[in-house]
């Protein structure tokens, strides 16, 4: 592998997906906007293009909702019949405060401060002429505030996620208790996924009869979880920890354009410090807790790794050792597992029960530097990089074989292995 042939292949299938104001994450399997998707997106884009990198957040953002939601999905109404739920079940039009496109009323991990200051730095003079941050900060803001008005229950300072979807680490094996007792719908569902990806990579029938269920609850009452009593609301930790990482980016956004950025260090330190309580010490990982039930999930997960981006962790130096352990890396596993390498279903080829994603890793190894462990940073780099171009930049791997799986050219892939390529000490 050589560095350039990597930057090529990477921008070659950034262009390809590109739809002309963002980037989708697979042109078959996933033919829409999808939200933290963007925001990894733009973090790639910037090498090749700043100015493409500052619209594919402009777009995000143009489709806000009124109450400060970023919608997980941003449809493309000309590919309604190409992945379900799609716009028509959504309805969006049809709810207060949603904006003009259709859209999903769910969110997804809000990574978008951090991706918003990276596609600056990389080109300040053309982001400060075209005013970037200054269109953004306020669009940021109202996101994140719609997390502490709407998502942090009263007592609580975390925030929390009322479906699987906004995790992001969607059927991961965390939700597996609560969704068992939820109902499913009895209709059929469609499932155009899988005409681009095995049924075995994808998540079953079963499971989309609950997440369609709790979908449609959510969209049956306005998007609003806090009417009755909501079934499934989870803090996440990675979803968490990418809030407190987007504060302290909002920080140095809010420096940077000459606005106060105290209550932005000071969210990021309530946050970070509230995380605590999601603390395992005998797993040596953070991991999610059930809000419904008021208990802990204890499942080693990557997303319990997430928090090692966070500077000032006290809970570095154990996270660290519990990556280089049997539950994630252990002697042989090419890039960061999904989930404990050692529990008895782990399967490393289904879908967020295993296999290492390409976007888990990046942020490990972002985590990684935070706390001064660039040999395996730099090892990680080398293993993700060589994996993408190997097999055509897939969407996950088999952590110790690498074998590809799911979507190929998938945007994520490409885009953060051509950050790595641009950012690492060897590239
Ligand atoms: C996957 O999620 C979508 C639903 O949002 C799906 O399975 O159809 C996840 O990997 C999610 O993290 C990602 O944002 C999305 C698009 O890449 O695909």
């Amino acid at each position: 592998m050589t560095w350039s042939s990597l930057a090529d292949e990477a921008g070659r299938i950034l262009e390809g997906n590109w739809s002309g104001g963002y980037t989708t994450p697979a042109s078959g399997l996933y033919p829409h906007q999808w939200s933290w998707d963007s925001a990894f997106i733009a973090i790639g884009l910037r090498w090749l293009s700043a100015s493409r990198a500052r619209t594919e957040l402009d777009s995000l953002f143009a489709s806000q909702w009124a109450d400060g939601r970023v919608p997980q999905i941003v449809y493309d109404p000309a590919r309604e019949d190409d992945y379900q739920p799609g716009a028509a079940f959504w309805d969006s039009a049809a709810i207060s405060g949603a904006p003009e496109r259709p859209t999903t009323g769910l969110v997804q991990p809000p990574n978008h401060a951090v991706a918003a200051w990276l596609v600056h730095t990389a080109d300040i003079e053309g982001s400060r002429q075209a005013r970037f941050l200054e269109r953004l900060y306020p669009k940021l803001v109202a996101w994140h505030q719609y997390l502490t008005m709407t998502r942090v229950s009263p007592g609580r300072t975390l925030a929390a996620i009322v479906h699987p979807w906004e995790s992001g680490t969607d059927n991961s094996p965390l939700w597996d208790d609560a969704l068992a007792t939820l109902p499913k719908v009895a209709r059929d569902i469609p499932r155009p996924d899988l005409e681009h990806a095995g049924a075995d990579e994808r998540p079953s029938q079963k499971e989309y009869g609950t997440y369609y269920w709790l979908a449609e609850a959510y969209r049956d009452q306005g998007c609003d979880h806090r009417e009755g009593q909501w079934r499934f609301l989870f803090e996440d930790p990675s979803f968490n920890a990418l809030w407190s990482a987007s504060e302290h980016a909002l920080a140095r956004i809010a420096t940077e354009i000459g606005r106060d950025p105290v209550p932005h260090h000071e969210r990021a330190r309530a946050v970070t410090s509230a995380l605590d309580s999601l603390y395992d010490e005998s797993l040596g990982v953070f991991v999610a807790w059930d809000a419904v039930r008021h208990a802990p999930v204890r499942k080693a997960t990557v997303s319990g790794l997430i928090p090692l981006l966070l500077p000032g962790l006290t809970q570095a130096d154990q996270l660290i050792r519990t990556l280089r352990g049997p539950t994630f890396l252990g002697d042989h596993a090419l890039l960061v597992p999904s989930y404990d390498a050692t529990a008895p279903d782990h399967d490393p080829t289904q879908y967020w029960r295993g296999p290492s994603w390409f976007n888990m890793t990046w942020m490990v190894i972002q985590g990684l530097r935070t706390h001064d462990q660039d040999a395996l940073a730099d090892s990680l780099t080398q293993h993700f990089c060589a994996l993408a171009l190997e097999h055509d930049f897939p969407e996950y791997v088999d952590p110790w074989t690498g074998a590809p799986h799911g979507a190929r050219r998938f945007s994520w892939t490409a885009a953060l292995a051509l950050d790595l390529a641009r950012t690492s000490p060897a590239g």
